[in-house]
């Protein structure tokens, strides 16, 4: 049993979407940002950097308990542990690997820092509002360039490498104006892995 700690934001999302994807028993805890449960030393003992999501597999390697942090581990542990959105050959394993780690590195931060920027900052400030959502441009773009003529991110199927970025073109995106409609690539991917059953379970997770 996997006990998954998480909020439904595009963060969270991805795993929520492994974890359905891959038929893996789990209990769902939302996790009390607004009320700062996420700085409690109890939560600080799962992810010291005290950020969700987060994962404790009370039946992990060798029976041993195992707790993991970050999205993107949690994927590729996951993947590792049920065998599946990870193929084993080693050019697929490459891109999965870069694309994992560019959207890691760069979107997510991209959109981070606009979000708190724009919603928490005490001060408001154009130049880095202008700076973050031209950093957020400059990764979709990438991002749409790459899937040009491609069904998924990585190889030929279906991977974590989809998996990891499908909430960036579902949530973090709406966030832009203009939206998803100036990426056709990016929209014609994201339409068809938002017909996938476990990615429509993911996305609701915690939502009313
Ligand atoms: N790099 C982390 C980012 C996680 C993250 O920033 N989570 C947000 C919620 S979406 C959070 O916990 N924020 C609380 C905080 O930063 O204090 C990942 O990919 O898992």
């Amino acid at each position: 049993m996997i006990d998954l700690y998480s909020v439904p934001t595009t963060n969270g999302q991805r795993v929520h979407i492994m974890l359905e994807e891959a038929g893996l028993s789990y209990t769902p805890h939302i996790v009390d940002l607004p009320g700062g449960k996420h700085l409690d030393p109890e939560f600080l003992a799962k992810n010291p950097f005290g950020r969700v999501p987060a994962i404790i597999d009370r039946d992990g390697p060798n029976g041993a308990e195992v707790t993991l942090f970050e999205g993107h581990a949690i994927l590729y542990y996951l993947a590792e542990k049920s065998g599946r959105f990870y193929p084993d050959d080693l050019a697929v394993r490459a891109e999965i690997h870069t694309w994992m780690s560019a959207v890691s590195a760069n979107i997510g931060p991209a959109f981070s820092a606009l979000f708190w920027f724009r919603n928490l900052a005490p001060e408001k400030s154009q130049m880095t509002l202008d700076r973050y959502v031209a950093e957020a441009h400059r990764g979709l773009r990438a991002l749409d360039t790459h899937l040009e003529g491609r069904d998924y991110v990585a190889g030929d199927a279906y991977s974590i490498a989809d998996i990891h970025a499908y909430p960036v073109a579902a949530t973090s995106i709406n966030s832009l104006d203009g939206g998803i409609d100036d990426y056709p690539a990016l929209k014609r991917w994201r339409d068809s892995i938002a017909e996938r059953d476990a990615v429509k379970l993911g996305m609701a997770l915690f939502v009313d």
